[in-house]
């Protein structure tokens, strides 16, 4: 059998909330129950955190500029976002969990992963456990989450969406290899769309496909993340539930399909990935203060240069200003390079830090 260590299988739950910052608005504004709801910045600038099934209906999405969703959906209610109040709604989730187990790992205000192997209460059983904490989390809340129940984090997190909202999919060891079978290839972790056009490259775009590729060949493709897209099609994930991760900073990058020189090569790649950390800040409810940028050039030598701003950010806009300023002023651009990647670090409750005025902050020169 699959994941089968030593005669035991882990029992791991993934819980999300269902469209967690809409429902906690609509949950509180009984007069907003079936309209399309999003929560999000008002336009210009602002983008959608995320919308209620009804505004998904009319293609309202998280990440969407706003201006973009009231074309899509006119009537739409656009509320802007509370984060104090998601994060109070998100500590009592948590005592929920911990009634059960002190094994939760958040991975945002909605959203964990609990081992209920040896549950402090209730049966062992991950099925039941997981039932329970839906109904704990609804009589505490009034709010719905959707979780998924399987022996390895891969697929209880693949689980939990598959049938939202209010939903509960369990993958049992002897279903896992079927399970993943039929996943398209976009259900693995960490295949955005330049991934998963990188693996149709190779025909791949389904688990099976994944299952049956050569693992040397996805390393060659895609490093190590291609090692490890394997291993989890083979349902080899042991990473434990870990309470004590905590996450110190917020990134993206990219590499490129070619080698890139100069800053005007370079520059047209920032709002994209200072879109993608914005995004990631939102959706653990943080601000960070400092912005440093990666560089690793054609030799693969790595270079990063960050700066201390003294202040929160968590604008795409801002943190892309300041990025901007780095490379232009602290990173040598005479030689080629092949990645590119901005972060956000010294990260803090987004509590209490409201919108903030467009900053412009000027680097002193070095
Ligand atoms: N969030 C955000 N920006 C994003 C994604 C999410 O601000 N790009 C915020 C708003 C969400 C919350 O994080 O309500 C949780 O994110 P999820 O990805 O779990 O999305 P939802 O809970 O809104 O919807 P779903 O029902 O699909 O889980
Ligand atoms: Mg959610």
């Amino acid at each position: 059998m699959p994941g089968h260590n030593g005669g035991v299988y882990r029992r791991i739950v993934h819980v999300d909330l269902d469209c967690f910052y809409a429902q906690v608005e609509t949950r509180d504004d009984p007069r907003l129950r079936g309209r399309p709801v999003a929560v999000g910045g008002r336009p210009p600038r602002g983008v959608i955190a995320t919308a209620n099934y009804e505004a998904r209906r009319f293609g309202v999405h998280s990440a969407l500029a706003t201006r973009i969703a009231l074309d899509r959906c006119p009537g739409l209610v656009l509320i802007e976002p509370r984060f104090d109040h998601y994060r109070a709604v998100s500590e009592q989730i948590r005592e929920v969990f911990h009634s059960y187990t002190d094994l939760v790992e958040p991975l945002s205000l909605d959203e964990a992963y609990l081992d209920v192997s040896e549950p402090k209460r209730g049966p062992r059983s991950g099925t039941i456990v997981a039932r329970l904490i839906q109904r704990d989390i609804w009589r505490a809340t009034g709010l719905t989450c959707s979780a998924g129940v399987s022996f390895n984090k891969f697929l209880a997190k693949v689980a939990s969406g598959i049938d939202k909202p209010a939903g509960l999919t369990v993958v049992e060891p002897a279903a896992a290899v079927g399970f993943i079978e039929r996943l398209p290839i976009t259900e693995f972790f960490g295949v955005g769309p330049k991934t998963a056009e990188r693996l149709r490259g190779i025909g791949i775009t389904t688990g099976a496909q994944l299952r049956a590729a050569d693992p040397g060949r996805l390393e060659q493709l895609l490093g190590k993340p291609g090692r490890d897209l394997y291993e989890i099609a083979h349902c080899r994930d042991d990473r434990p539930v870990d309470p004590h991760r905590e996450r110190k900073s917020a990134s993206s990058e990219t590499t490129f399909v070619t080698d890139l020189h100069g800053l005007d090569e370079l520059c047209p790649h920032l709002p994209g990935l200072c879109a993608d950390v914005a995004r990631r800040l939102a959706k653990h409810g943080l601000v960070g203060s400092g912005v440093v940028v990666k560089v690793k050039y054609a030799d693969h030598t790595l270079l990063t240069r960050q700066y201390q701003l003294g202040f929160p950010l968590r604008a795409a806009d801002e943190i892309e200003r300041v990025a901007r300023e780095i490379l232009a002023t602290r990173v040598p651009l005479d030689r080629s390079v092949r990645l590119l990647g901005v972060g956000v670090y010294d990260l803090a409750d987004a509590r209490g830090e409201g919108t903030q005025p467009a900053l412009f902050p000027t680097l002193p020169r070095p």
